[in-house]
């Protein structure tokens, strides 16, 4: 029997699983014992990767979609070249801006360096990922404050923490296998901080309920009565932060009163948090999507690293501001997919970052693309405005995951070329596409997944490919060759190769790599950047910060902070509740195209999008358990979800799990200014029982 260890490709814990494979099919999952994120346990979605083969039905060939509508079969070099020849004349026809991609966190590294190299390098297009939808507000906070996209931590933290502090995050349900670490931390304290009573919330030692997106305002108070009971590390503050004096001015007018009236909170409760991490010598904060998808979410997340900093919080044992990231690869799309940044970070117009990746890549630096993509939202209201004809769209399902998706399924409409590239052929967002590429699975394919504290791991094939089987690798290059590129595409012919090519991109940066090699990571604990050539491995523990050094020009942490605004979609007399959404079930995967598979999750989860009502409020509006109701949205849609009650949920908010296509139905379209990240938490809706009067 072959063991073949490798990365589950879900949630950004990256668990390491042992696949145990006879006659090319896999006997058992083993979760990898040893492995430091996940020793020998794992959920029952890593468990079941196995499930995950069956890929398209029918042949793994192309389609292309014909004038009548129906989808014919084609050839794959017949694919790639009608795919190559559209792009080409719709970038010649329109110019290169009217062609995009959109792509995910749930690829590797390679697969998304190679799309931004074909896409971006060589045909000037737009591509952003699903990463925005997740990450974005985390990415731009982290470089203003830190000077670099870099989360501080290593997992271990929490288990070092003697104040942990969860805000916006339910990892009960999202990340399970951090949540035992959590748990399995006696010493701590455990507060939770969420509008909803979460599962997480649930398990609190202190449980605070604040009103939605007030987060910022809390943090703001709290810094505030920090610095007024002098509960302040002037010493690490001096030292290694700058802006704290104008912070301290700053926040003056956030006092207790403002705090008690923005979150609703009781003065006790934020005199008490004030206390807890005041009387914590590690206190560690970690937010999720509660924070990062707001309207004011890069300044919420800047505000909880103040708060850390302040206190000295950060670069310790057990500390840190930390971003609990949600996707198995969405450090990589951040740092290598050529969208915001350079391969490797850096800005595009920063000319001695340019021309050291051009030089790594063996091109001239002016042949590199000069600005960052637009964000995923102007693809999606380019679309709609005729200037994006042409879209290709891998490892994601925007049909279902976009904010307002209905404004996405409007926009497919009008597009030219529609690729859609996926391991199932009957995803929503295959519904109007004129190509569909398929591909296998994560258990067939190769390359290197960044996890949420900087964990390099390996994904290796566990079953061997079939007949016409190609990995999204494959495909990228296929197209890239069928557009001319050859020489162009020196340095990315495999997935090794590129892991090579990006490592060279990446060297004298904070992600560099140099120190590895594609082979020393096989059958490892994982490494986590930097690993700089002739670095040697200590720990398979380690975070950034501890020496005080930030990545600024200053080499500080810097204070960013500014005034709270006025909330641009409150809740009206007409949209009086407040329409929370997130994760349902552990077992369920956001638009659960990939956990549909496995039985033990199908057979338990609810057919019908469901949603969590208020008792009382239920009560008051004729509403059961299991009743239908229609929910009215501020973005002028309405949808149908059967009622599950509970006092989990406040009086003037339901919540809806995203993993029914009605949910993004509902949500309006509002992003952060900076990070354009959707506001997908906070929307204002009405709600009343199918078939009854009110
Ligand atoms: N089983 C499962 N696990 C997953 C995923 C999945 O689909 N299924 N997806 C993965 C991905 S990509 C991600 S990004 C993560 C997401 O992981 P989480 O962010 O932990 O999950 P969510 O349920 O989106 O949101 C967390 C909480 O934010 C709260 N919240 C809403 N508004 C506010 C607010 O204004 N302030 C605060 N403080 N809290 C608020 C919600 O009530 C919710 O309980 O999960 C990952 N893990
Ligand atoms: N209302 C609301 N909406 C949300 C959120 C929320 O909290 N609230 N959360 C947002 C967040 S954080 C995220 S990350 C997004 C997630 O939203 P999506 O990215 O749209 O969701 P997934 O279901 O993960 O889509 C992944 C797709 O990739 C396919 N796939 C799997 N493996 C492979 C592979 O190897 N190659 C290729 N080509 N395809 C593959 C799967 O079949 C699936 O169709 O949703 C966002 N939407
Ligand atoms: S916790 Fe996340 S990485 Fe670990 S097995 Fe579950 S889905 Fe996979
Ligand atoms: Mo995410």
């Amino acid at each position: 029997m072959k063991k073949v260890q490798s990365t589950c490709n879900y949630c950004a814990l990256d668990c390491n699983l042992d696949f145990y494979v006879e006659n090319d099919e896999i006997v058992k999952v083993v979760p990898t014992k040893g492995y430091p994120v996940n020793d020998g346990f794992s959920c029952i979605k890593g468990l079941s990767l196995d499930k995950q083969q069956s890929v398209v039905k029918g042949s793994n060939l192309p389609r292309i979609r014909q004038e009548d509508g129906s989808m014919k079969e084609v050839s794959w070099e017949e694919g790639f070249n009608h795919v190559a020849s559209k792009l080409k004349e719709i970038s010649e026809k329109y110019g290169p801006e009217s062609v995009a991609g959109i792509s995910t966190g749930q690829l590797v590294m390679e697969e998304f360096a190679v799309l931004g190299h074909v896409m971006r390098n060589y045909l000037k297009a737009n591509v952003d990922g699903n990463t925005r939808l997740c990450m974005a507000s985390a990415v731009v906070a982290h470089k203003q404050s830190f000077g670099f996209d870099a989360p501080p931590f290593t997992m271990q933290d929490a288990e070092l923490s003697d104040t942990v502090v969860l805000i916006g995050a339910n990892p009960v349900v999202a990340q399970p296998i951090f949540w035992g670490r959590i748990r399995n931390n006696k010493n701590k304290k455990l507060i939770v901080i969420d509008p909803r009573k979460s599962e997480t919330a649930k398990n609190a030692d202190y449980y605070y309920g604040l009103n939605w997106k007030s987060d910022l305002a809390l943090f703001y108070t709290v810094a505030n009565i920090l610095i007024e009971k002098d509960y302040v590390n002037h010493e690490y503050v001096e030292k290694y932060t700058s802006g704290y004096e104008e912070f301290k001015e700053f926040v003056k007018k956030y006092d207790l009163a403002y705090g008690v009236k923005a979150t609703g909170l009781t003065e006790e409760q934020i005199m008490e948090f004030v206390e807890l991490i005041h009387s914590g010598e590690r206190v560690s904060f970690w937010w999720t999507m509660g924070v990062n998808q707001g309207y004011e979410a890069v300044r919420t997340i800047q505000a909880i690293i103040n708060v850390a900093a302040m206190t000295g919080n950060i670069g310790r044992p057990g500390t840190g501001a930390n971003s609990i990231t949600g996707q198995c690869n969405a450090m990589g799309s951040r740092a290598y997919s050529n969208t915001a940044g350079l391969f490797g970070g850096g800005d595009f117009d920063n000319q001695a970052r340019r021309e050291a990746v051009a030089k790594a890549i063996g091109w001239e630096a002016d042949e590199l693309v000069t600005k960052p993509t637009i964000p995923y939202n102007a693809i999606v209201e380019g679309i709609n405005a005729g200037e994006i004809k042409a879209l290709w769209v891998l490892c994601t399902n925007p049909r279902h995951s976009w904010i307002n998706n209905e404004t996405f399924a409007e926009a497919t409409k009008k597009l030219e070329l529609f690729v859609v590239q996926d391991i199932y052929d009957d995803i929503e967002s295959t519904e109007d596409c004129t190509v569909f590429f398929p591909v296998v699975p994560g258990i067939k394919k190769e390359g290197t997944y960044i996890n949420m504290e900087r964990r390099m791991s390996p994904m290796r094939p566990v079953l061997e490919r079939k007949e016409n089987e190609l990995s999204d690798y494959e495909v990228i290059v296929g197209v890239g060759k069928a557009l001319g590129m050859g020489d162009k595409l020196k340095g990315f012919e495999t997935a090794k190769d590129c892991f090579y090519t990006m490592q060279r991109c990446a060297k004298g940066m904070p992600c560099d790599f140099s120190g590895l090699t594609w082979e020393a990571l096989e059958n490892s604990k994982g490494v986590q950047w930097p690993f700089r050539e002739g670095d040697v491995l200590e720990s398979d523990q380690r975070r950034l910060f501890e020496d005080g050094k930030f990545y600024t020009a200053d080499q500080k942490l810097h204070f960013v902070f500014e005034d709270v605004r006025e909330n641009p979609l409150p809740t009206t007399e007409e949209f009086p509740v407040v329409f929370n959404t997130g994760r349902g079930t552990v077992g369920q995967w956001h638009t659960q195209s990939r956990t549909r598979e496995i039985e033990a999750v199908c057979g338990v989860s609810a057919k019908e999008a469901y949603i969590l009502v208020n008792t009382e409020a239920a009560k008051e509006a004729g509403i059961n358990e299991n009743d239908k109701i229609r929910v009215y949205s501020i973005n002028g849609h309405n949808a149908e979800f059967i009622a599950r009650l509970t006092d989990d949920v406040r009086y003037n908010e339901l919540y809806a799990p995203i993993h029914y296509i009605e949910c993004n139905k509902l949500t309006a379209s509002l992003y952060d200014p900076y990070s354009k990240e959707p506001s997908y938490k906070a929307t204002p809706v009405r709600f009343e029982k199918v078939g009854g009067n009110k």
